[in-house]
């Protein structure tokens, strides 16, 4: 039997109880639990909603507030960890399961696949979907990216989605985890890299189950909200960059099927709006935090206070800025926070203009494809 996790913080209560009341009459669940941030709207609903649902389903759900468990920023990380503990200290179950709690399209074939790739012995169960070749931006140039530069011999570039946050674990991985400082010190987004990477690292055996239907949720708000993932996704696999990861993981994926043209003709952000971004928030330190990068980056980026500019930005480019943020970056710091989210979008308009612009097929396969390039040449220079 299985406890299922939905981490939240302020959803729409409808698209929340609903998943917990599919979760909650699954045969193999044995209790729902929900890990809110605050006492506010979204918390309320769910109380109320609780007692029907046991009533109906007569399996317990339970409601509580996240711990304080990190040293990072409050977020995501802390209701995670403190669901894991949960798991080991007030259940005697084999398996957690959690999932995105926005989620429109969720369904309990996603709880029965993930028992049923389990039933077949691997440790860790994680969910992987179709993706608009211009969403998924944060998962393709900060952590795929960063995964092949610095563990380009390692299971981890090739990890579909390693930031999605519907997975299976087991007690012994769960075990791992929770004995592990550094990721409960992980409190904030970086959470998801961090907890992909122990379990690659930790020799876990994974699985990687597609969902064809996709994941439809909530869409971005401001684009400040992916400036914080982005920054705290970074800063994540920066803080690992002296770890050392061997090749010998078990890591096998279901393979895709034929993607619903709602996704592959979506598009995943806002061009305009983030062009705009560009030539706004300049200071004259940002200018001179330039001056680490390659003289065309600098010069690049610096023409951009005047209009926005992207055509710089390629493949090449962005590996030797990945190695210089690597070394430099301070997740702190106010100007190199906005430096590094300057330097992705402009890399990202770069992509959709030169690659994504020719069709999803091709869009997609250059994504792959250069994944694979970065590791290749990570590989040669070490
Ligand atoms: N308890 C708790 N505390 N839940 C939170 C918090 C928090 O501070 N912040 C967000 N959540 C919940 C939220 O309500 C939702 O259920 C889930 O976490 C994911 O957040 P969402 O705002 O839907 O983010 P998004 O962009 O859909 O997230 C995806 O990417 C993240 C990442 O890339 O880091 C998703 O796959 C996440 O699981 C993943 O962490
Ligand atoms: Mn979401």
């Amino acid at each position: 039997m299985s406890l299922v996790v939905f981490p939240f913080k302020v959803e729409k209560p409808e698209v929340v109880v609903n998943n917990i009341h599919m979760a909650a009459s699954h045969e193999r669940v044995s209790e729902v639990l929900c890990v809110g941030v605050e006492e506010e709207e979204t918390y309320a609903a769910i109380a109320a909603a609780a007692p029907h649902v046991m009533a109906e389903t007569d399996t317990p759900v339970n409601l509580i507030l996240q711990d304080r468990l990190g040293s990072l920023r409050p977020g995501k990380g802390d209701g995670m960890n403190t669901a894991l503990k949960y798991f080991l200290e007030k259940t005697d179950v084999d398996r957690v399961h959690f999932y995105d709690s926005d989620i429109t399209s969720f369904n309990q074939g996603w709880i029965t696949t993930a028992e049923e790739f389990a039933d077949l012995g691997y440790d860790v169960v994680r969910h992987y979907f179709p993706r608009a070749a211009t969403d998924a931006m944060i998962t393709w140039f900060i952590t795929r990216v960063g995964f092949a530069v610095l563990w380009p011999y390692s299971e981890l570039p090739w990890i579909e989605q390693p930031l999605g946050g519907e997975l299976l674990l087991t007690r012994k991985t769960t075990e791992n985890l929770v004995a592990d400082p550094l990721v409960m010190a992980q409190s904030d987004w970086g959470v998801d890299t961090i907890y992909t990477f122990r379990m690659i690292q930790g020799g876990a055996k994974m699985f990687e189950a597609y969902v064809k239907e996709g994941k439809a949720h909530k869409l971005y708000g401001r684009l400040t909200d992916l400036r914080t993932m982005l920054v705290e996704c970074f800063a994540a696999i920066q803080s690992l960059k002296d770890e050392k990861v061997d090749g010998s993981t078990l890591h096998r994926v279901q393979p895709p099927d034929v993607v619903p043209s709602a996704i592959s003709e979506k598009l995943g952000y806002d061009i305009e709006a983030s062009m705009s971004l560009l030539t706004e928030r300049w200071t004259d330190r940002q200018a001179e935090l330039l001056e680490l990068f390659p003289v065309p980056i600098r010069d690049g980026m610096i023409a951009n206070r005047q209009r926005p500019r992207f055509g710089f930005m390629d493949e090449a480019a962005w590996f030797e800025t990945y190695c210089v943020l690597l070394s430099h970056f301070e997740k702190d710091d106010e100007d190199w926070r906005e430096i590094i989210f300057k330097l992705w979008i402009i890399r990202v308009l770069n992509y959709t203009t030169t690659a994504a612009a020719r069709g999803y097929a091709y869009g997609m396969r250059y994504l792959r494809s250069m994944v694979e390039r970065y590791l290749r040449q990570a590989a040669l220079g070490k």
